[in-house]
């Protein structure tokens, strides 16, 4: 058993967002405008995740994603064919996420990719495997300076 403790404990700054799965960007965008009171923050295509995605943020900062799939074999498509719409991942902002994956590969937690992804905002991003975390995706993103 390699030792877990405090593995990225120095890293996370805490939650940055929780992500959905939605079959209808625009509609789901109105539905946290109109009901919830956010407010869109930015708004773009992914080609290498397959998503184009929505931020949206209140008042207090915190922040909802919303991600639809650009085809069926996407990892949103994939998701809402499996499961239908419904929250998708948590993500935690990090402080240094190569060596966030570095630390956790140490450890011998799962991540989905061996090095960083491009995510939304100028952001890097990768994930944890749900298989890990009680069966949620745990994303780690960290924002430019
Ligand atoms: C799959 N599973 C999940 C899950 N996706 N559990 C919780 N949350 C999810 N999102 C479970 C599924 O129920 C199965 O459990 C098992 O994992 C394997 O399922 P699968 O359908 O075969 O899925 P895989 O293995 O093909 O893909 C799972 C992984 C995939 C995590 C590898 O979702 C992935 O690559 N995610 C990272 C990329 C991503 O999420 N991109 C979209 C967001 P059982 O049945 O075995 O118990 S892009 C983004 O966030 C951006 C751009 C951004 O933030 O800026």
């Amino acid at each position: 058993m390699p030792a877990v403790e405090k593995v990225i404990a120095d890293l996370v700054i805490g939650v940055d967002h929780v992500g959905f799965a939605v079959q209808n960007l625009a509609t789901s965008i109105e539905k946290w405008e109109q009901v919830f009171g956010a407010t869109l923050h930015s708004r773009e295509i992914n080609q290498d995740q397959g998503v184009e995605e929505a931020m949206l943020r209140f008042s207090d900062g915190s922040q909802i994603q919303l991600l639809a799939a650009l085809n069926p074999e996407s990892v949103i498509g994939k998701f809402l064919a499996k499961r239908g719409e419904g929250v998708q991942q948590v993500a935690l902002q990090v402080s240094n996420l190569e060596l966030a994956t570095q630390r956790l590969t140490e450890a011998q937690i799962p991540t989905v990719y061996p090095t960083s992804k491009s995510g939304s905002n100028k952001s890097s991003i990768n994930f944890i495997h749900p298989k890990y975390t009680g069966g949620v995706l745990i994303e780690l993103v960290q924002y430019s300076a």
